[in-house]
């Protein structure tokens, strides 16, 4: 197993430094596997362990299949050495000759063992796995070279398939640290990565019925959820919702969970204080009824400076009527909220009708709604059970429900965003009930996603420098949140 690491190393199918990924995520380490084509004898020797490792399991199979591309040769130097049978899954079915998405002979009701390189959620063995399942083969083992630990064996465990590993990266590490080719410094950044990029399984995620309130019975103090995973991996989650999705993966890239409260009464001025700040910010909120000056081009150019510079545009617009008053107020009415606003809120006190009156309107525009939970003003009516309520209605509705409005992490369910007004660095009560609280607080300690900051911004001297340094206060709350829980 060492030679084999170091080998790796050397050719350079593993390697550290700063990688962003295709999900967005910033990553110290990423793996090259398809770079062994070019040294036989490595290639050989993974076909070989790999084999070894699934034949030590007790895995019975009568054939292989590699996930392509880079399995591909694996799987066949596996089947050549070992003579047992082969099949390639297209990706796409071609569309000339035959459309078939699985070439060999198939005897339906055989088992494959599935061959892969890296594991990381286990969504690519998943759809090989598929695709042989439908053509009538069963799946039921996999053999992967390396384990990124991140998910995977608990997701196609839950599918049914079994995951062996040559390797898993925890292993890789320490060898690789043991040979010297690596730092504990990068060991550490690497492991801080896994821990906190780990999948969840699907049924703990998605499972309506996993009523895991964070809130306290008094409705105040928050539990802080017992595993950390980063904005970037809760944008991978499958059935996420593409707006939570897009958000996560803007907030992970640009490094900011700063969300604009835009509380200005002047079009003009909305549109230069989107154009000054829209690089801090993952969220921008509008109060359009408050501008004075109205009319429908701002809304326009506002979603042209929201798409240049990468944040999402948030009109809180609290509804909170019957659902067929609610569907026109979204829809229609001068301000026309779902042609340009990519989520809106609702208050829950109407019940469930407000959502489904929203969501005839908003689902196929795929557009999102936040409901509030809770809120920032002193002696606010929404707390205990009022909470417990909104969150069951988000999860009865989570194809639509995007999250809450609350001032603690209201539910454990990871893909539900928590966003938090009443911020500002001076604690403290407005002349009106507004209650400040830090961004420290609310990240950090109540565990919510997304801090809301207007006059904190707003009344600086400075609105750039006053948003950088939300921006960073912010992110570092989520940083030490990160690593407290995980370590
Ligand atoms: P401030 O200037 O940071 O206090 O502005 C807070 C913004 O958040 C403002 O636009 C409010 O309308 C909005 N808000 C809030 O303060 N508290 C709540 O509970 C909700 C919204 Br919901």
């Amino acid at each position: 197993m060492e030679s084999l690491v170091s080998e790796l190393f050397e050719v350079r199918a593993v390697k550290f430094g700063n990688f962003v990924l295709k999900s967005g995520i910033s990553s110290p380490v990423y793996f090259d596997l398809r770079v062994i084509v070019s040294h036989p004898t490595l290639l050989n020797q993974v076909s070989d362990l790999l084999w070894k490792t699934a034949q030590n399991a007790g895995v019975k199979c009568s054939s292989v299949c590699g996930v392509p591309y880079t399995a591909l040769p694996l799987a066949t130097i596996i089947c050549s050495t070992n003579k047992i049978p082969m099949f390639i899954c297209r990706k796409e079915a071609k569309n000339y000759g035959t459309s078939r998405l699985v070439e060999g002979t198939i005897n339906p009701g055989e088992t494959c063992l599935i061959i892969e390189d890296v594991v990381t959620s286990g969504s690519s063995v998943l759809e090989t796995a598929e695709v042989l399942r439908q053509a009538g083969l069963k799946v039921t083992d996999a053999v992967v070279l390396l384990d990124r630990e991140q998910g995977g064996r608990a997701r196609l465990e839950e599918e049914g398939i079994r995951l062996h590993s040559v390797c898993s990266l925890s292993t890789l590490l320490e060898i690789l640290h043991g040979q010297g080719n690596i730092d504990s410094e990068i060991v550490e950044s690497v492991k801080t990565f896994i821990r906190t990029n780990i999948l969840p399984a699907v049924s703990k995620r998605m499972n309506g019925t996993t009523k895991q309130l964070n809130t306290q019975p008094d409705g105040t103090a928050a539990k802080k959820p017992c595993q950390e995973v980063s904005y970037g991996a809760r944008a991978q989650l499958p059935g996420i919702h593409p707006i939570t999705a897009k958000l996560f993966k803007i907030m992970e890239k640009k490094q900011t969970n700063l969300c604009l409260a835009a509380d200005v009464t002047n079009s003009e001025e909305l549109l230069q204080l989107a154009d000054l700040l829209g690089s801090e910010i993952c969220v921008l909120k509008t109060h359009v009824d408050v501008l004075n000056d109205f009319n429908p081009d701002v809304l326009k150019d506002l979603r042209a400076i929201a798409d240049k510079h990468e944040f999402l545009i948030f009109e809180d617009r609290k509804f909170a009527d019957i659902g067929n008053t609610v569907k026109h107020q979204y829809e229609g009415g001068v301000y026309r909220i779902a042609s340009w606003s990519d989520f809106v809120n609702a208050h829950v006190v109407p019940g469930p009708g407000v959502v489904k009156g929203l969501k005839e309107v908003g689902l196929s525009l795929n557009r999102g709604c936040l409901l509030i939970a809770e809120m920032s003003s002193e002696g606010s009516l929404a707390t205990g059970d009022y909470t417990k309520a909104a969150v069951e209605l988000a999860e009865e509705h989570s194809d639509f429900v995007i999250g809450f409005i609350s001032s603690s992490n209201v539910s454990n369910r990871l893909e539900f965003i928590h966003m938090t007004p009443g911020v500002q660095m001076q604690i403290g009560v407005d002349n009106l009930g507004q209650q400040y609280r830090s961004p420290e607080e609310v990240i950090h300690k109540k565990a919510s996603d997304i801090i809301i900051v207007g006059r904190g911004i707003l009344s600086a001297k400075d609105r750039v420098e006053a948003a950088k340094m939300y921006k960073k206060a912010g992110w570092q709350a989520y940083m030490s949140r990160l690593s407290s829980v995980n370590n």
